[in-house]
Order: C-alpha cells, then sequence, then structure tokens
C-alpha cells in the first residue's frame, strides 16, 4: 500500500499515521519528524531548516528532497507519507521520484481552524505558539490546499472528517481505504 496523509496542521496526520503504519505494516515517512531530528542532531540541513519551522513557514523544497529521497528509495513498496507533500512542486518530485510506481490513496483529513488551535497550544511544541500557528494554516491554505484539487483530479483523494476521538477517526479512515471508490 502507498499512502499519502494530507491535512492542516495538527489535523492528526502524525498520530493517525502512527496507527495506519502498524495496522498494513508501512513504513513511515514523516518529513517533520526528519526535520525535527536533522534540528535535533545539528547538522547543517537542521541548522537551515530550524529558522523555517520556528515561523511555522515551509522548509525550502531542496532541503525536504534531500532528507526523504533517500528513505524513500528503501521503501518504495510499502509506506506513508505523513506531512510531504506540502505543494504542488513537492507533489511533481515526488511523481518524478516514483516513476512508474502509483500513489494509491491520498487522505485528506479535514478539520476546522478553532479545533486545530486548541489541539497544538495543547500540545505544546516550541512551534505550536497561537501566532505561529495561525501562520502555519495560512501558508497550509496558500501552499498545501491545491493539493487537494491536485490528487482530486488524479482521482485519488478521500477526504475524512478529522473532528472526534483518535479511535474514531481512525476507523473513517479505515472505512475510507477499504471501501470507498475515491471522492472527487
Ligand atoms: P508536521 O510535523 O508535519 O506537523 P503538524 O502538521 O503540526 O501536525 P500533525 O497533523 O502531524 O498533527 P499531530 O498528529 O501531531 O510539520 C511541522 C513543521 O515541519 C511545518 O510547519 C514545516 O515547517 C515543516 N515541514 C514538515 N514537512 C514539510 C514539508 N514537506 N515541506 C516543508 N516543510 C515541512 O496532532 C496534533 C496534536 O493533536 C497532538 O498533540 C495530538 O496528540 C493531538 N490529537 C491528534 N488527534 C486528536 C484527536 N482526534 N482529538 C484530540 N487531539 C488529537
Amino acid at each position: 500500500m502507498r499512502l499519502i496523509l494530507l491535512g492542516p496542521p495538527g489535523a492528526g496526520k502524525g498520530t493517525q499515521a502512527e496507527r495506519l503504519c502498524a495496522t498494513h505494516g508501512l513504513a513511515h515517512l514523516s518529513t517533520g519528524d526528519l526535520l525535527r531530528a536533522a534540528v535535533k542532531a545539528g547538522t547543517e540541513l537542521g541548522e537551515r531548516a530550524k529558522g523555517y519551522m520556528d515561523k511555522g513557514e515551509l522548509v525550502p523544497d531542496e532541503l525536504v528532497l534531500a532528507l526523504l529521497v533517500e528513505r524513500l528509495r528503501e521503501s518504495s513498496d510499502a509506506f506513508l507519507l505523513d506531512g510531504f507533500p506540502r505543494n504542488v512542486s513537492q507533489a511533481e518530485a515526488l511523481a518524478a521520484e516514483l516513476g512508474s510506481i502509483q500513489i494509491e490513496r491520498v487522505v485528506n483529513l479535514e478539520l476546522g481552524d478553532e479545533e486545530i488551535v486548541e489541539r497544538l497550544l495543547a500540545r505544546g511544541r516550541k512551534d505550536d505558539q497561537e501566532e505561529v500557528i495561525r501562520n502555519r494554516l495560512e501558508v497550509f491554505r496558500a501552499e498545501t490546499a491545491p493539493l487537494i484539487d491536485y490528487y482530486s483530479a488524479k482521482g485519488l483523494l478521500v477526504s475524512v472528517d478529522a473532528e472526534g476521538s483518535i479511535d474514531q477517526i481512525t476507523n473513517r479512515i479505515e472505512d475510507a481505504l477499504s471501501n470507498g471508490a475515491p471522492s472527487a
């Protein structure tokens, strides 16, 4: 299975990705986690990424791709991409990298702004201050939301309501993966 988890910051991509990967035996490729690990390790790439992350901006594509591509090559049969792609140019780079390998489904988690702000303030990571969260929402709308149409046009998108308990949302995703023809 080859999946993408799409959705605004704090929609629960990382939370649901862990469960889906455990259930379906997928490699969990989270660009957020890879970037935070690079920052923590103090690598040159991490140093460059840090300022963008602290402000809630997207990290430049070439840095994200440098981190991701090797992992993707190791796991091209069964993976879940969590938080990648974040814009159309990353989606195009992904398609070029995968060549004839097809993404099977793109799960789009939908959640309103106020619930997002509440969850992220409760999470309390360094980039979870209200001003930074609001900026991340703006960045999502401007750069990432166009991927909803992009993957919908390819017939790959399924949208899932991400409000409710973690178990409820996992069940909705599993239902969407097993039942449905992808929604337009
Ligand atoms: P990410 O690490 O991708 O994180 P996120 O979008 O903030 O969170 P996610 O949706 O995974 O939510 P989570 O499960 O944690 O991005 C961080 C930053 O990295 C970006 O701002 C950007 O700078 C950079 N970045 C990452 N990928 C990039 C890329 N491809 N290109 C450029 N830059 C990139 O859930 C959030 C909280 O809600 C948690 O505390 C969780 O416990 C809680 N929660 C989850 N589900 C819940 C539920 N149902 N009810 C209540 N709480 C819930």
